[in-house]
């Protein structure tokens, strides 16, 4: 690699911070073309490091880009420029004494800032985004989480154009407005924290408000601001952000700390939202719902995002991260906890099986590929490319395993012993993992390797019943892959929950060997060892043995099933989760076997059994509509490609449409009869049962489209489509219809496709819906259409919603399109790829993810993804982001 490459951090560098901050008083001066910041900063040089001497703390190196430094001065006197050094990244002084006062002043120009990263400007607002490094690009700083500070702002603007002045914390003085028309307020945070959770919003802003009373009797102000015209869809942010405030207090004995909090929603803005302290800063997606232009998803994901960003408040804020390799001890607990938080609102067994099908869908082929990290990564060359599915969702599956083997009344007192430690402190994932074993006296030595190794763990198991000695022997073997840099794995410590059902679809109890009496009917073990064996005894009659139930760990397990008893498990299995897998394994196999066939040559036919399963789970009155709707859901079109040695893109798309339509032909008349048994327009109601009925009633109507190409049959189905789409009054069922009608050629798609856009045009989060619809049509003109698509006036490439509906929804959404063989799509998305690189390297680097798989496939499409990644690294003035991803991505090639 090249000497001008970027280098890589690693964590086994890591050092402390040789000097301090105690506090940080800034002062805004927001301007139309130059923004001032001045900053004052109370330092000393870190007394942990050696004993305080009159010297300090030798160079102090300050971290800064992309500003023009105006001034420094130190305790009072300005400084010669013969007396510091600024680099491109850097302000450095060589010798400040020991105890001093930092004045600088700095010039910004955030309306030329489109990375929307530090100070940047969004619908003629200014607000800023500082994790994991922006607070470097609004003043010098040491900008680094260990480094926590108290801090007081003060924002000078034009009251007109500006109105509303927000910072972290607690508003302390507010000027009326002055001769000159310009206006100023001070915030003051009482807490100390690290510069990434720093944030500051001006501009024309409206809000909502309503108050939470805590449990010991604090009356807090909540608001929600949004821009003039969005009030009417933050009512349901807003209830979200009261069940989540009472949660934490119930389930972790946690209230908020400060007297107001405050939500902002911006249209621009790079990730789902931001936990700054008291004043977190939302993409618009995650808070504005209301029937009309949210789905039901989106609706889930405003709850769980605001209640994520509002747990952060102690798991992240509280307590932070000493160095960003630890980002998984806050975020991968804060996943874990809105994770429970939606199952407690909602229904368990349905969010679990959501939350691991999307595991499935995005971390193990991150696990498996180029990208594969530990959940503490071992090195980085830009953190923001470790704000991974990795370090989140296994990060939550590592602190829900660690809930498993300590009960959830362990994990409290663990949770209660961290926060008795560290409130205040940035730590490490080790100070989490020994405050949850110490409370509790479980032994978690093996368990930590869960932080330090990559790759997703195997076990392949197997059982073997002994009818004359009543015994049933479990062998448990596990392995992991290599992934980059770690070609061999010591094991894991696994929490494999299990049960045995018997012959009539009971669970046995469960006694091994040793023990005096059978202890439950669902148990957890402990895999430890490369090789293990479990010996349960009084076991009269072979059980069918329900392995991993609930997911206990993020692992790939294998058992001989036989087709009998897959199905068997998906009728009786006592664990809901495990009843859903069954039929998944099951739809898998035959499915892959008839992407064989088709390899082949030979006719495809779907096993009637199957069908017939099928047909009972949509007929049986007893399930739950959402739990129905998942299990009839056939494995996606990435999940399948996940399980083939080499991809084959087209087989796979093929064969799901053949078995979609193989079932919606068997069972038309009972797709037909859910769909009328659960339309009609209910009053809308966003609760587990109703959201469970839409999909249901959705779900048929996405079978019955599949009948749309075939004559008569489909022609109802098409009127079904087409009426739900013109009546609807929820979101979640014009976009069902919407989406179905996209992948069709009929007159009717035009229709509806202009309608929907006429209706919404001046509702941007809609819009994305409209982009995205189009993008993942399985048509195939759509890459012509997406390019189109990119010259619509309300397509805009500097808005990352766009960006992620369009060209994300292509690339990502659209798998058989996207790898078309001729190569149009990987050439469509490096262009994409190397003009956001300019704008937002963040953005640039989600989408070349896109390509990290490139392995996967046949020689053909390998060699034209490698030719695009190739030409991605080789042009000049690649930012760090792409970069990184693009070279880790063709390592070894
Ligand atoms: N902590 C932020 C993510 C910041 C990403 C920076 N590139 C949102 C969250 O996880 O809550
Ligand atoms: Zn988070």
């Amino acid at each position: 690699m090249d000497k001008n490459a970027p280098q890589a951090i690693h964590l086994k560098d890591y050092a402390p911070p040789p000097y301090l901050i105690d506090t940080v008083d800034l002062a805004f001066d927001l301007g139309e073309d130059v923004t001032r910041v001045q900053s004052k900063l109370a330092m000393r040089s870190n007394p942990a490091l050696a004993p305080a001497s009159a010297t300090g703390g030798g160079p102090l190196v300050l971290d800064g880009q992309d500003m023009r430094l105006v001034s420094v001065a130190l305790d009072g006197r300005a400084l010669d420029p013969s007396e510091y050094s600024v680099g491109p990244d850097s302000l450095t002084l060589p010798n400040p004494p020991a105890d001093f006062i930092l004045e600088i002043v700095t010039e910004l120009r955030p309306q030329e800032n489109t990375s929307l990263s530090g100070l940047y400007r969004t619908s003629g607002n200014f607000c800023t985004q500082c994790e994991a490094e922006g607070f470097r690009k609004i003043t010098y700083f040491l900008d680094r989480p260990d480094v926590m500070a108290r801090y007081r702002t003060t924002i000078t603007a034009d009251a007109m154009r500006y109105p509303v002045m927000l910072s972290n914390g607690n508003l302390v003085a507010a000027s009326k407005m002055e001769a000159d028309g310009r206006h100023t307020v001070s915030w003051e945070d009482p807490f100390a924290k690290p510069s990434y959770l720093f944030a500051l919003v001006a501009g024309v802003l409206v809000h909502i408000e309503d108050t939470h009373v805590t449990k010991s009797g604090r009356t807090v102000a909540l608001r929600i601001y949004v821009e003039p015209g969005n009030q009417d869809k933050c009512d349901h942010a807003m209830a979200s952000l009261k069940k989540s405030m009472t949660w934490d207090e119930e389930v972790y004995g946690l209230e908020y700390d400060l007297d107001i909090f405050m939500i902002v929603a911006v249209g621009d803005f790079n990730m789902g939202a931001m936990e700054n302290k008291g004043l977190n800063v939302f993409n618009t997606k995650y808070v504005l719902a209301k029937p009309e232009t949210a789905t039901d998803t989106d609706f889930l994901g405003v709850e769980a995002v605001v209640a994520h960003e509002y747990f952060h408040n102690w798991t992240g804020n509280r307590v932070t991260c000493r160095d960003w390799f630890q980002l998984s001890l806050k975020e991968g607990l804060t996943v874990f906890r809105d994770q429970e938080f939606s199952s407690d609102m909602h229904s368990r067994p349905v969010k679990r099986i959501a939350d691991v099908q999307r595991l499935r869908a995005a971390q193990f082929p991150e696990d498996s590929g180029p990208m594969a990290h530990p959940i503490r990564p071992d090195s980085y060359i830009e953190i923001n490319n470790f704000y991974t599915t990795t370090v989140y969702e296994k990060g939550a599956e590592v602190v829900r395993m660690i809930h498993t083997l300590l009960g959830a009344d362990g994990f409290r007192k663990g949770m209660d012993l961290y926060f008795q430690r560290h409130d205040g402190q940035a730590v490490t994932c080790d100070d989490f993992v020994a405050a949850m074993a110490d409370a509790t006296s479980v032994d978690l030595g093996q368990f930590r390797r869960w932080y330090s190794q990559a790759g997703t763990p195997e076990l392949d198991v197997t059982g073997a019943h002994d009818a004359a000695a009543r015994t049933y022997r479990l062998t448990v073997r596990q392995s992991c892959p290599p992934t980059p840099g770690q070609p061999v794995k010591q094991p894991f410590h696994i929490p494999l929950a299990l049960g045995l059902l018997d012959p009539s679809g009971a669970d046995m109890p469960l006694r091994l060997a040793g023990e005096a009496a059978p202890a439950g009917t669902s148990r957890v073990l402990d895999v430890m060892e490369a090789e293990q064996v479990f010996d349960f005894v009084d076991v009269a009659e072979a059980p069918v043995p329900s392995l991993l139930r609930g997911f206990s760990a993020p692992v790939k397990l294998r058992f001989p099933h036989g087709v009998d008893d897959l199905t068997f498990l998906m009728a009786n299995d006592s664990d809901a989760f495990n009843r859903w897998e069954a039929g998944q394994t099951l739809a898998t196999r035959l499915m892959l076997d008839l992407v064989a066939d088709r390899a082949a040559g030979r006719p495809l036919e779907l096993s009637p059994g199957f069908i017939a399963a099928f047909g009972k789970i949509l007929k049986d009155p007893t399930l739950d509509p959402a739990f129905a709707a998942q299990a009839l859901t056939l494995p996606s079109e990435g999940y399948l490609g996940q399980q083939m040695p080499v991809i084959d893109v087209d087989g796979i798309h093929e064969v799901r449409a053949f078995c979609r339509r193989a079932i919606a032909t068997a069972l038309r008349d009972d797709l037909i009869a859910t769909h009328r048994a659960l339309g009609g327009n209910e009053p809308f109601a966003i609760d587990a049962a109703a959201i469970g009925r839409r999909s249901l009633k959705n779900l048929a109507l996405g079978y019955l489209m599949a009948l749309e190409e075939s004559g008569r049959e489909g022609t109802e189905a098409v009127e079904l489509c087409v009426g739900q789409f013109h009546n609807a009054h929820a979101m979640t069922d014009v976009i069902a219809a919407l989406g179905c009608l996209a992948d069709t050629d009929l007159p009717q798609r035009e229709v509806a496709l202009r309608r929907f856009y006429d209706l919404w045009k001046d509702e941007p989060l809609v819009v994305d819906k409209w982009f995205s619809i189009q993008a993942m049509s399985e048509r195939p003109g759509t890459l012509e259409e997406v390019k189109a698509l990119l010259g619509h006036p309300a397509f805009e490439i500097r808005n990352p919603n766009k960006v992620y509906a369009l060209i994300g929804g292509f690339a990502g959404g659209n798998p058989v399109r996207f790898h078309d063989i001729g190569g149009g799509g990987y050439r469509f998305l490096a262009d994409q790829v190397l003009t956001l690189n300019a704008l937002n390297p963040q953005v640039a680097s989600r989408m070349v993810k896109m390509f990290a798989r490139w392995r996967k496939y046949d020689p053909r499409r390998q060699a034209l993804m490698r030719a695009e990644l190739e030409r991605i690294v080789q042009t000049p003035g690649l930012s760090r982001d792409v970069f990184e991803i693009a070279s880790k991505s063709l390592e070894g090639a």
